[in-house]
């Protein structure tokens, strides 16, 4: 372990430079919008402000997984909110999330629209919906909620935490890495045990649980994540490369991971969705 750095925190802390970190310059100690935007609008039932992330895909497969099975009324707008370039911070986005994450949802489909963030409640926002993909049972839906709670509950400290100091910050430090890494690797211990008998998260079934697992620890063991795969040894964590294969291969997971997507291949990248057929055309590929 390397000795510490110099580094003594002042009686009280104040914001008086970036930190140098990949997003310093999003970053800031207070809330609110720093200009004045309305949201666009589309015409469908739903529309979504996001960015293709681990946070963001988990909406854009429930939705396609929710059309996947017939259901018109899931049909959704997604438009694309840059991060990067703080359209988190507009008016109108404020105004669907205090917060200022993606994503963000507004359900247009009811007399009285209302906004719904914190990707944990989308998903069981659109689930109990639409009585799809949480189990009916009272006790097998707490167990499907325990689940959704628990990746809520992690994923800071695989992102937060982990992905933060191992690929964003300034510098390497051997303290956080060293933290995060731990802990990163307890939680894919945890999923690992977990998935030894079960082919899904719980429940034997494919729930919201699952689409909200996938996006973090799906993507880290199927090494699309930071770049960590082998720093974190993933291949070992056998269970859940056979789980994320497993999701990795449906139709809906497919298309849910490209929509409000601004990196890698072109033809994996569809900046904005509006239409079913904008998959087929409206990929950067075929519109650069
Ligand atoms: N707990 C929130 C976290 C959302 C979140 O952290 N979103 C990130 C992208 S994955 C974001 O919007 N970052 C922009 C910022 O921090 O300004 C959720 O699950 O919805």
């Amino acid at each position: 372990m390397s000795k510490s750095n110099n580094y003594m925190p002042p009686k009280k802390w104040t914001w008086d430079k970036e930190n140098g970190g990949k997003f310093a310059n999003i970053n800031r100690p207070i809330s609110g919008y720093t200009s004045e935007k309305d949201l666009p609008l589309g015409k469908h039932p739903f529309q979504l402000y996001s960015q293709g992330t681990p946070n963001g895909v988990k909406i854009t497969i429930m939705l396609e997984e929710l059309l996947s099975l017939g259901i018109t009324e899931a049909e959704y707008d997604a438009w694309l909110i840059r991060i990067g370039n703080g359209d988190q911070f507009t008016s109108g986005f404020v105004e669907i999330n205090p917060n200022s994450k993606i994503p963000s949802l507004i359900d247009n489909s009811i007399e009285k629209p209302i906004r719904v963030f914190e990707s944990g409640s989308i998903l069981l926002y659109l689930a109990d919906k639409f009585n799809q993909f949480i189990p009916k049972q009272f006790e097998k839906r707490t167990e499907c909620l325990n689940w959704l709670f628990w990746q809520m509950a992690s994923a800071p400290y695989l992102g937060g935490g982990f992905g933060h100091f191992y690929a964003y910050a300034p510098e390497k430090f051997e303290y956080p890495i060293d933290r995060f890494s731990m802990e990163v690797k307890r939680q894919l211990d945890v999923l690992d045990k977990q998935l030894l008998n079960n082919n899904y998260i719980c429940c034997n079934e494919y729930t919201i649980a699952d689409i909200a697992i996938w996006p973090w620890y799906g993507a880290l063991v199927l090494g699309r994540l930071y770049g960590a795969g082998e720093f974190l040894d993933v291949k070992s964590y056998k269970n859940v490369v056979r789980w994320a294969l497993m999701i990795d291969s449906r139709e809906a997971v497919k298309r849910g991971r490209i929509v409000n997507r601004i990196n890698g291949e072109l033809d994996s990248q569809l900046h904005e969705r509006h239409d079913a057929k904008d998959f087929i055309s409206k990929t950067q590929d075929k519109i650069q």
